[in-house]
């Protein structure tokens, strides 16, 4: 019998899957959660032939679409995503998150940020009024140490992610984590604070999420997000536009 943790991400995770349609091209998201849906999407694909492309947010979810027989494909094949699903270790009422926990925050916002629709699964545990946790940052290695230092005077508890016998965590992309626990009280000033920093590639704020499912051990209840965010390629045409480019 599942605990209640686990039937409550497969309830949310059951719950993405209505957001799905014929034809989509649709983000994987990395995390325990994540997987559950991977792999309740790959089922319904078997069964529907819905022919959806998949662009997966790490090696792991990637490898875990192509086993269960998900079309996968890169950027050079999507150039819109219609809609991404994936976890979350921490989420705000004003629909903010904390993620990266699991390593995967840079690919995971390169794919979130240019979806149409950005759906989060998470357990009630995981709501909060206010942002607030460890914020995981992938830093370049040949910048961490400059990194950590600037990033302590914000998080006195800032460390170095390590992973086996004390080494350094290495993300997907062969960049350092650090995690910083920190009351994040104005969450869109803090992420473009600390992508200033020379060396930061990316934090694991995220500003935006469309539609939160918050599973529980009976099913799941929707937030969804009023305010509507614009896929990236939208709000850099409108940018063309206004600084008369091209
Ligand atoms: C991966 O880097 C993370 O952002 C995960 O999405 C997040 O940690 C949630 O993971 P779980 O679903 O395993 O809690």
């Amino acid at each position: 019998m599942a605990n209640t943790s686990e039937l409550a991400k497969h309830n949310a995770a059951l719950a993405a899957l209505p957001y799905i349609r014929p034809g989509m091209t649709v983000g994987l998201g990395t995390g325990s959660t994540a997987n559950i849906f991977v792999d309740l999407l790959a089922a319904r694909e078997r069964r529907e032939h819905l022919g959806l492309k998949c662009i997966a947010t790490s090696e792991n979810s990637e490898k875990q679409a192509a086993r269960a027989g998900l079309r996968l494909v890169s950027f050079a094949d999507a150039p819109m995503i219609d809609v991404v699903v994936d976890g979350a270790d921490i989420v705000s009422a004003d629909f903010c998150l904390l993620k990266g926990l699991g390593g995967a925050l840079l690919r995971e916002k390169c794919v979130a940020y240019r979806s149409k629709k950005f759906i989060v699964l998470v357990g009630e545990e995981k709501l909060r009024r206010k942002l607030e946790g460890i914020v995981p940052i992938e830093v370049l290695p040949f910048a961490a140490p400059a990194v950590l230092r600037e990033i302590s005077k914000l998080s006195k508890r800032a460390k170095l992610r390590t992973a086996a016998a004390g080494r350094p965590f290495i993300t997907d992309n062969g960049n350092y984590i650090i995690d910083a626990p920190m009351r994040v009280s104005n969450p869109a000033k803090l992420e473009a604070e600390l992508k200033y920093l020379p060396g930061v590639l990316e934090t694991g704020i995220f500003t935006r999420a469309d539609i939160v499912l918050v599973g529980n051990k009976t099913g799941c209840r929707t937030l969804k997000n009023k305010k509507q965010a614009r896929p990236l390629l939208l709000t850099c045409s409108c940018l063309a536009k206004q600084l008369d480019c091209f």
